[in-house]
């Protein structure tokens, strides 16, 4: 099903993209009343406070632009997977999307930094990294090279484990557990370290390959295990906040270049002023979502600060192994940083 709709979304960006052969100069496009359009897609789903702070980012920037802009959302990767939709942001033939950082490593490595485990320590200091860093911002300025305008970090948040096997509460119990991860080859490094068994997957399709039970579990923040009702087929949650992601609000560049100066503000502006609702809803979410899962049956597991140092010194070594491709200048800006912010 979800292919078939991906052919029909393909096929209309790219016959909408014949139909606006006018260049895009902002006085000029208000007065013959055509509005660019946006198309943005995300994978999670309509619940998630992604998805509302995505609306507000349509709200901010139809109203800022006096319709010059339209943005049309999708969600539940309505459009494709994360690394599909990426493409699409290369090619043009889609105007946004909003991905966690591992899968934007595939297209600027250094993103990678942020896949290191428990590089963050709180949401507070991710929040000043990721926010005033210049490291940060260096790191979104990598993007145009590759097709893509970072407009502003958002929060996926603290990555937490779920599985039906077993409740995971130190290193040892990950033992052959296959597990889901984002495509992302420092993840896969550093659940091999741990015992497990990564297997790489699209996000649309780690529901039904919990329930068929091709994998064991899978890892993601709080709100997003419960929006996405993955309780309704895994039995145990481990509160392990292993890697902290945050999300990056991607536009097209060709999208970018097409936009005057006045309208790329308004975009940047709304990207960041949607991100402060973001972080807002995503945390209320994270805190109400882990009571909503302990009522709908969950087995909830804490993770002592000892074994999250256990996990840790095991997965070091497999990460030291990926420096070079990240960049030893950036992985030491990023914990000057967040030593910084504490
Ligand atoms: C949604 C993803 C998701 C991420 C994942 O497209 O794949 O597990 O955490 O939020 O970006």
């Amino acid at each position: 099903f979800l292919s078939v709709f991906m052919v029909v979304a393909l096929f209309t960006a790219v016959l909408a993209g014949c139909g606006s052969s006018e260049k895009a100069s902002g006085g000029e496009e208000k007065k013959s009343g055509k509005a660019r359009v946006i198309r943005a897609g995300i994978g999670l789903n309509d619940k998630h406070p992604q998805y509302l702070a995505l609306l507000k980012f349509k709200e901010i920037v139809e109203k800022e632009s006096n319709g010059s802009i339209k943005v049309e959302t999708y969600h539940s990767s309505q459009l494709g997977d994360d690394r599909a939709m990426m493409e699409a942001l290369q090619l043009g033939t889609q105007q946004m999307t909003i991905p966690s950082t591992a899968p934007i490593a595939n297209f600027v490595p250094e993103f990678s930094v942020y896949d290191i485990p428990f590089i963050f320590p709180s949401e507070e200091v991710a929040d000043k990294v990721l926010l005033e860093s210049d490291v940060a911002k260096e790191l979104l300025d990598k993007l145009p090279a590759q097709g893509m305008v970072g407009l502003a970090y958002w929060e996926n948040g603290f990555r937490d484990l779920t599985n039906d096997k077993v409740s995971v509460a130190t290193a040892k119990d990950f033992k052959n557990l296959k597990i889901r991860t984002m495509e992302n080859q420092l993840h896969i490094a550093a659940f091999k370290a741990l015992g497990a068994n990564p297997t790489p997957m699209a996000f649309a399709e780690v529901f039904t390959a919990m329930q068929q039970g091709t994998i064991d579990g899978q890892e993601n923040p709080i709100a997003t295990i419960y929006l996405q009702k993955y309780n309704e087929v895994q039995k145990h949650l481990s509160l392990t906040h292993h890697v902290y992601s945050p999300f990056v609000v991607l536009l097209s560049k060709v999208f970018w270049d097409e936009s005057s100066k006045e309208e790329q503000d308004i975009m940047t502006k709304a990207a960041q002023e949607a991100g402060e609702y973001e972080r807002k809803l995503i945390r209320e979410a994270n805190v109400q979502n882990l009571e909503d899962l302990k009522k709908a049956g969950m087995t909830v597991t804490e993770v002592t600060p000892e074994a999250r140092e256990e996990m840790k010194a095991i997965t070091d070594p497999a990460v030291e192994k990926f420096a070079d491709k990240i960049g030893k200048e950036t992985i030491e800006k990023v914990k000057k940083a967040v030593e910084d912010a504490q």
